[in-house]
């Protein structure tokens, strides 16, 4: 990895996700609007409904991507190995039913690897195939991803912690102002949120209110 896991587990504060189906502004602009804010991470989630594909998916995460070269913000692809790839993002985010996380660090080399684990059993497998961090939720109920699991909230990220996990952990789903206090009290080092900036008519507003809360 290109960064000490001490300074990944800073950068991953805030760390927001976003495709442009999830965006209410153009998401350049949304995505610049952020970084304004103070996100500390990206996350390029093209997926669902309306999402694009082909060459137009990649001029997108090129964009993006430029955006947080500029910025110095860590840029992170959604499932697409091959786009992560061809466009040398700095990491990439697979999920229990993606690709295999051994191949995929074999792919990627000092990539930055996330995976999802929901559990003790897949935080486990997933350091020993080589995860960075781990995303653990749906810490609350969301409505921008349908194939969700069941909502545990932020105790499984207690639990983890006290079974020795200790690698970076975010907390994802549903996650807005006013709810992540829980979050990083059980131990996450940052929050993933999408539409509590994406969809926010002010996303650099909302931003800093997330981050307010992390004082
Ligand atoms: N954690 C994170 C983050 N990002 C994600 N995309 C997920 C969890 C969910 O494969 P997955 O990953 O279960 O679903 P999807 O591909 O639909 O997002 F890194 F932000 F912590
Ligand atoms: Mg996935």
């Amino acid at each position: 990895m290109r960064y000490t896991e001490g300074e990944l587990r800073k950068k991953l504060q805030l760390y927001f996700v976003m495709g442009s189906n999830n965006c209410l502004k153009d998401p350049e602009t949304v995505l610049k609007e952020a970084i304004d804010g103070g996100i500390t991470f990206f996350q390029f989630r093209e997926k669902g409904n309306g999402a694009k594909e082909g060459s137009e998916k990649v001029q997108l995460a090129k964009k993006l991507q430029a955006i947080c070269k500029q910025n110095g913000v860590p840029f992170i692809v959604n499932d697409d190995l091959e786009l992560a790839l061809e466009i040398d993002a700095d990491g990439i985010h697979i999920g229990q039913e993606d690709e295999d996380p051994q191949k995929v660090r074999k792919m990627v080399g000092d990539k930055i690897l996330g995976v999802s684990a929901h559990n003790l059993a897949e935080a486990n497998k997933a350091i020993a195939q080589g995860a960075n961090y781990l995303g653990v939720g749906p810490m609350y109920e969301t409505t921008t991803k349908k194939d969700i699991r069941e909502v545990k909230g932020p105790e499984v990220i207690v639990a983890l912690r006290e079974n020795n996990i200790t690698i970076p952990i975010v907390g994802i789903g549903g996650i807005q102002k006013g709810l992540i206090k829980p979050v990083i009290t059980a131990g996450a080092d940052g929050v993933a949120v999408i539409s509590a900036i994406s969809s926010s008519e002010y996303p650099k507003e909302a931003v800093k209110d997330l981050l307010d809360e992390m004082k």
